[in-house]
């Protein structure tokens, strides 16, 4: 990532719908008018369109297709946000990346992108398909001075303010089914997964793995997902602007973090849940490696656990597991 193009980019986008003079960019970069001139042409190596009008200047008409750290980072600014992005266009996971960094000292908080995933992860060994189609691959890196009983619904939380930017800004109908999807129209459109490094009452430090399909056609993908799997463009029928979305994301997730970390999340948490729970009043299936239940979904406690009636009234706090939706044959066969 370059920083005259981030503040070449920035300017630019500050009046979006107007010319920025070459000589207004110079000052501000302090370099030449030429120079200026070479790096838009840099620029339009890496997929952004300029309009340039003699005597005008120039305006951004068309952003890059794929994520691009400077115009990320030059939307970031435009927020007044200044949380440290780190981007690779290709990695093995970014949530094993973001442990390297950690490993070689890197300050927190910062946040570890790419477009493409070798070996994006899952929970439990499984994979997370992440091919280069415009999707979003991401790690967000916390220390949090907490007990690591605290961090309990941490995941929960992050996917509900992320359900409130889809919803609230984009428009998009996406919900949290628990304990780590977002899902739109019932399909998987994101994975969350988080990791933590404890000591024995103290977190040392938090990674929180986003993997969101924005702009893929899932139908494409291997069989085993497809049925399952949308991406935000699917459903809406056109492209989502990567870019600008990831600095968004970013935003909200670094202020969600903060929320948790100063503990006044507790009523914006069930707020949110209530408005965003896709497994409202549903009968589930929950399994986990040792056992399966199934019953009615009756909500959900401080510590993120899911309270579930059975077919005998009975309610159950259940911490992990699998959830499916429908569960008739299971319900009348616990009832018998
Ligand atoms: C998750 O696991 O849903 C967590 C996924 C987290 C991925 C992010 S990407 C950035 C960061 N770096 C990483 O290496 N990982 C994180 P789980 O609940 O175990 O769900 C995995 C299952 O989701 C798979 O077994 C598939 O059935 C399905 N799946 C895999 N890839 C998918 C995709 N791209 N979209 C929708 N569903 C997918």
């Amino acid at each position: 990532m370059d920083d005259l193009d981030v503040i070449i980019l920035n300017s630019l986008l500050v009046s979006r719908d107007k010319y920025i003079s070459g000589n207004f960019l110079a000052k501000k970069v302090g370099i030449s008018r030429v120079g200026i001139w070479a790096r838009l042409e840099k620029l339009r190596e890496q997929g952004f369109t300029f309009d340039a009008v003699r005597h005008l200047g120039y305006r951004i008409s068309q952003e890059p297709d794929e994520l691009n750290a400077s115009l990320i980072r030059a939307y970031l600014s435009l927020e007044n946000s200044s949380v440290k992005i780190v981007f690779f266009p290709e990695i093995d996971s970014t949530n094993s990346e973001a442990e390297r960094q950690l490993a070689d000292g890197r300050e927190v908080p910062f946040i570890i992108i790419s477009s493409k995933q070798q070996m994006g992860r899952g929970r439990l060994g499984r994979k997370w398909h992440s091919p280069e189609e415009g999707n979003i691959y991401m790690s967000y890196v916390f220390r949090p001075q907490l007990p690591p009983a605290r961090m309990q619904p941490f995941t929960l939380w992050m996917g509900l303010n992320i359900c409130e930017l889809l919803n609230r800004f984009c428009d998009l109908p996406v919900k949290l089914k628990w304990p780590n999807d977002l899902v739109l129209n019932n399909k998987k459109v994101a994975g969350m997964l988080t990791e933590a490094r404890v000591d024995s009452d103290q977190m040392l430090d938090l990674v929180f793995g986003l993997g969101l399909n924005v702009n893929s056609d899932c139908k494409q993908w291997p069989s085993e997902i497809a049925p399952n799997a949308t991406s935000l463009a699917s459903e809406i029928g056109n492209f989502l602007p990567i870019n600008n979305f990831a600095a968004n994301l970013i935003i909200v997730g670094v202020k969600a973090y903060q929320q948790f970390s100063a503990g006044n999340y507790n009523t914006d948490f069930f707020k949110l849940w209530d408005r965003y729970n896709a497994l409202k009043l549903k009968s589930v299936t929950v399994k986990t490696q040792v056992s399966s239940l199934s019953g009615k979904v009756e909500g959900i406690d401080d510590e993120g656990s899911l309270l579930l009636k059975d077919a005998l009234d009975k309610k159950h706090v259940l911490r992990v597991g699998e959830v499916s939706l429908g569960n008739s044959e299971i319900l009348s066969s616990i009832s018998t």
